[in-house]
């Protein structure tokens, strides 16, 4: 095959363990968002919108829920053919083993990665909202004739111990990287964006596979080696908005973000569209939108909403009964909501039941989950915690 200058290899098989109960029967990728989108439309659509043809995306846990979004490609223009499009790389099949950290599951498909022939490796996390140009990302990186180029954002220093951070110099070469310290020396943050020149990961893959104390993780363990050697690293300096999704409360703080208009970010805009598979959600009729309070919600066409909303994203297929007053929460698809209920602070799972008079409240600084499908019982309930911490008090579907 001839050589492409670049590919991209989507991480999408972590468990997603931060985000429970959301994750107890879907990948963290497969997590809806904004309305209409799962999380790993985000990237899937970069990669469209910037040209990049050919994505592996490898998944593990839960590994189904995404196979069936992404099935063949098709709502993002990337039908597996001529050796280009989207190739699922579940692990425990076709000869590969389970991914035991991100670096692992690399390895274990260099002969996918092999047999694209790219210059450059783009790799990607699955659990990122944002809107980037990869394209810029490898000129970049052809530019400083990088080895290895990682997508950096300067991160508030309370949130810098849960990323790898590093320190650079005037050219923006990295000189240190600690992954997820506990008292961080720097709070310029990595996105988990990765491009390397595919010969030198490769080298570096086979390496770390060798080391048997390595944990094979990106992070962790192979961009620290690479700089060991002090090897052409280069910081790439993203401007716009990013946000890891991966806890309960930065997966809220992501909505939250969508219904205002200060942080620059607009999820909707013609230069970058996105791209997902449409439900088929039950369509049911848009009964009254009245007592919502516009532009603060951002609300599916297809839910019925009889109760009132505020500060809220409601997604397809969603029923709300009269009576009930939702605040500041997020309703995932085809959830049912009673009428009386009380919603505030709270993530409601796909295909949840609230039943009526049920009051569900969390507070900014602790929001509430319901799991999908979970019942949330008639008689009124007061939650105040996450119901992963006191999912007893429930019914189970
Ligand atoms: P984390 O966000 O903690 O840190 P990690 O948990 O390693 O990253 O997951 C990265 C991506 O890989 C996720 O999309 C996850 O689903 C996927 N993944 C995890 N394990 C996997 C496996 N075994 N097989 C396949 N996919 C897997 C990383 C970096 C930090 C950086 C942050 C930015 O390590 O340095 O700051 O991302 O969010
Ligand atoms: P969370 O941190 O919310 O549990 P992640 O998916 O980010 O969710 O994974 C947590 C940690 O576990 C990460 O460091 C990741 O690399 C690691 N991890 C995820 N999946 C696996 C796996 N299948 N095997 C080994 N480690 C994994």
């Amino acid at each position: 095959m001839s050589k492409k200058e670049c590919i991209a290899m989507l991480l999408a098989g972590g468990e997603g363990r931060r985000l429970a109960p959301l994750t107890s029967s879907m990948a963290k990728p497969a997590v809806p968002f904004g309305g209409q989108y799962r999380i790993i439309d985000f990237p899937l659509s970069n990669c469209v919108n910037s040209n990049i043809d050919t994505v592996g995306v490898l998944t593990q846990y839960e590994a189904e829920s995404l196979h069936s979004h992404i099935g063949e490609g098709e709502p993002w223009g990337l039908h597996t053919k001529n050796g280009k499009g989207v190739t699922l790389l579940p692990s425990g099949t076709e000869g590969r083993d389970l991914y035991s950290g991100t670096a692992d599951a690399i390895y274990k498909n260099i002969d996918f990665i092999d047999n694209q022939n790219p210059e450059n490796v783009l790799i990607l996390s699955g659990d990122h909202i944002y809107h980037m140009d990869y394209q810029k990302m490898l000129e970049y990186h052809i530019g400083k004739d990088a080895k290895a180029t990682i997508s950096v954002m300067e991160v508030p220093w309370e949130e810098a111990s849960r990323f790898g951070v590093m320190n650079v110099n005037e050219a923006l070469k990295i000189s240190e990287f600690a992954e997820k310290p506990k008292v961080p020396q720097s709070n310029l943050a990595s996105m988990g964006i990765y491009l390397f020149r595919w010969d030198y990961l490769k080298e570096h893959l086979l390496r770390d596979a060798a080391n048997t104390d390595s944990s094979h993780d990106f992070g962790k363990d192979v961009i620290p080696s690479m700089l060991s050697t002090n090897d052409d690293l280069f910081a790439y300096r993203f401007q716009g908005y990013w946000r890891d999704v991966g806890t309960v409360d930065s997966l809220w703080e992501a909505h939250m973000d969508l219904l205002t208009t200060d942080n620059g970010w607009k999820l909707e805009n013609e230069v970058w569209p996105m791209y997902s598979r449409a439900r088929r959600t039950k369509l049911s009729v848009h009964k009254s939108r009245s007592q919502m309070s516009g532009a603060d919600c951002l609300v599916n066409d297809y839910c019925t909403l009889e109760g009132s909303l505020q500060r809220s994203v409601v997604f397809g297929g969603v029923e709300i009964g009269k009576m009930s007053v939702i605040k500041q929460s997020v309703v995932m698809p085809g959830a049912r909501i009673g009428r009386g209920v009380h919603i505030e602070n709270a993530i409601i799972g796909e295909g949840a039941v609230i039943k009526d008079g049920a009051i569900i409240k969390g507070s900014t600084d602790n929001i509430v989950v319901v799991g999908p499908h979970e019942i949330v019982a008639a008689k009124p309930v007061i939650r105040t915690q996450p119901s992963r911490l006191l999912q007893d008090v429930y019914e189970k579907t």
